[in-house]
């Protein structure tokens, strides 16, 4: 057995003489002559493997030595409490395995002394993925994506896949990649938006799906990634405002869980982590555009999409005003929305539509969508776009579609928001963007 515990598994008051393996990499050797101490990192967290000169095998003892950093290791022994170290006790071994040992110098520093800049990091994806502060963010990224599951799953979603090899554009506007599709061309999905509204004629009746989503943005941003994933939901018989509900929801459930289940990951970034307070602020898009207006820094018309700028000068505002970082953004000009968004009946300039902000960023965009195949066909050929070519989309309107709502959430957004990080690259484990095509 190479192992038998992670190293935070152990009760040094409960364990007694029993023989305990664990296993992991080389963090630090300490040699002071009389006494060595090896520590030995996992993914949980470390321990300390205590070598006292004259109680231990010299052969053992010159062996762990000399161990080099980062070297895999397994170490079998018993446990004693001890206060000092970490988890509260330390590794007496009586045998020590080198499984396979590390080159030296190495490409990053693992102990956190001393910092990378972040494309050294994304080069050796593996070596930063042994600093504590990147474990901490995929291990909360991990908690995350788990209590999106349990969230929609308890909310009577079903979890489906859509192909990510498609014909033609669903959000007009980002530009998209194309492939070649045996001798046919073909394009990288960006969004599963088409396949879920398809579901819904189905009758699914409520699902969500949580893949990546191609935009060939040529932008190089802290918040744009080229390959992102997408958290979307599609509901029949609700409308945006229920959609909203459930949005605002599962936020609070995700944070809630979060500080409930990884206490340690954020401690080790050092975030006190606040649940956002539901329902969130709705503001409409016109008031949106007033707040921008009267702070001076930007003239925005009727029509005209939010800039950063904008975004940020309404996140400031809403945070002054109720301390809260979440806030939507509804009933947006139905003319710089997708098609696909539902107009309302009584005023059709406005639609049906919202995001849903933090603070720094839009995190979330959704709809009520419409359902009537002559309204939709219309809608695409009014923004440009060749009705033709979504065919296998308008058929399932014209055989009783319900009327439905839903919502994409940018994972790496709301990770990043959640975790006050700066670059959204620092939450994906191997980012695409415009320059990176590898590792
Ligand atoms: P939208 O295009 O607004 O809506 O995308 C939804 C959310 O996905 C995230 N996102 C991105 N994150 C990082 N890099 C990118 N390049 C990127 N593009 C999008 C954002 C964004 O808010 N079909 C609709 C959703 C719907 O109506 O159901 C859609 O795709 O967080």
């Amino acid at each position: 057995n190479l192992r038998t515990h992670y190293t935070t598994q152990i009760d040094p008051g409960k364990i007694g003489d029993d023989k305990v393996a664990l296993a992991g990499w080389v963090h630090e050797v300490r040699d002071l002559g009389g006494i060595c101490f090896v520590v030995l990192r996992d993914r949980q967290g470390r321990a300390q493997v205590t070598l006292v000169k004259k109680k231990i095998d010299r052969e053992l003892f010159n062996f762990a030595r000399k161990l080099i950093r980062e070297s895999v290791i397994s170490v079998r022994g018993i446990i004693k409490p001890e206060e000092k170290a970490p988890n509260g006790y330390e590794l007496i071994p009586d045998e020590i395995e080198l499984l396979n040992e590390a080159e030296s110098p190495l490409p990053l520093d693992t102990t956190g002394k001393v910092d990378a800049e972040l494309d050294t990091r994304l080069d050796s994806r593996f070596i930063d993925l042994r600093r504590s502060r990147t474990n901490a963010i995929f291990r909360i990224r991990h908690e995350v994506l788990h209590a999106v599951r349990n969230y929609l799953a308890k909310e009577g979603f079903l979890e489906t896949s859509s192909p990510k090899v498609v014909a033609t554009a669903t959000e007009g506007g980002t530009a998209l990649f194309p492939i070649t599709y045996f001798d046919r061309e073909a394009f990288l999905n960006q969004s599963p938006q088409l396949f879920k509204q398809i579901l819904m004629s189905g009758g699914m009746d409520r699902v969500f799906e949580i893949g990546p989503i191609f935009r060939a943005e040529e932008h190089d941003t802290r918040r744009h990634l080229n390959e992102a994933t997408s958290i979307d939901i599609e509901a029949s018989f609700v409308d945006h405002f229920d959609v909203m509900e459930i949005l605002e929801n599962m936020v609070e459930y995700v944070y809630t869980r979060v500080i409930e289940n990884v206490p340690d990951a954020l401690e080790v970034l050092g975030i006190e982590l606040k649940v956002p307070k539901t329902p969130f602020l709705k503001l409409t898009y016109q008031e949106a555009i007033e707040i921008v207006n009267s702070h001076g820094e930007e003239e925005l018309k009727w029509g005209d999409d939010l800039s950063t700028l904008s975004e940020h000068t309404i996140g400031e505002h809403v945070f002054q005003e109720t301390g809260e970082e979440h806030y939507f953004i509804i009933d947006w000009p139905t003319e710089i929305k997708p098609f696909y968004a539902m107009p309302y009946e009584e005023k059709p300039e406005f639609s049906k539509s919202f995001d849903m902000m933090h603070r720094t960023m839009e995190l979330s965009s959704g709809a009520q969508r419409i359902h009537f195949p002559e309204m939709l066909k219309n809608r695409i050929a009014d923004q440009g776009l060749d009705p033709e070519g979504f065919d296998f989309y308008l058929r399932a309107f014209s055989y009783g579609m319900p009327p439905h709502s839903g919502w994409g959430l940018g994972c790496e957004r709301f990770v990043m928001t959640m975790l006050g990080v700066e670059n959204i690259r620092d939450v994906v484990l191997f980012p695409r963007d415009r320059r990176r095509l590898s590792p």
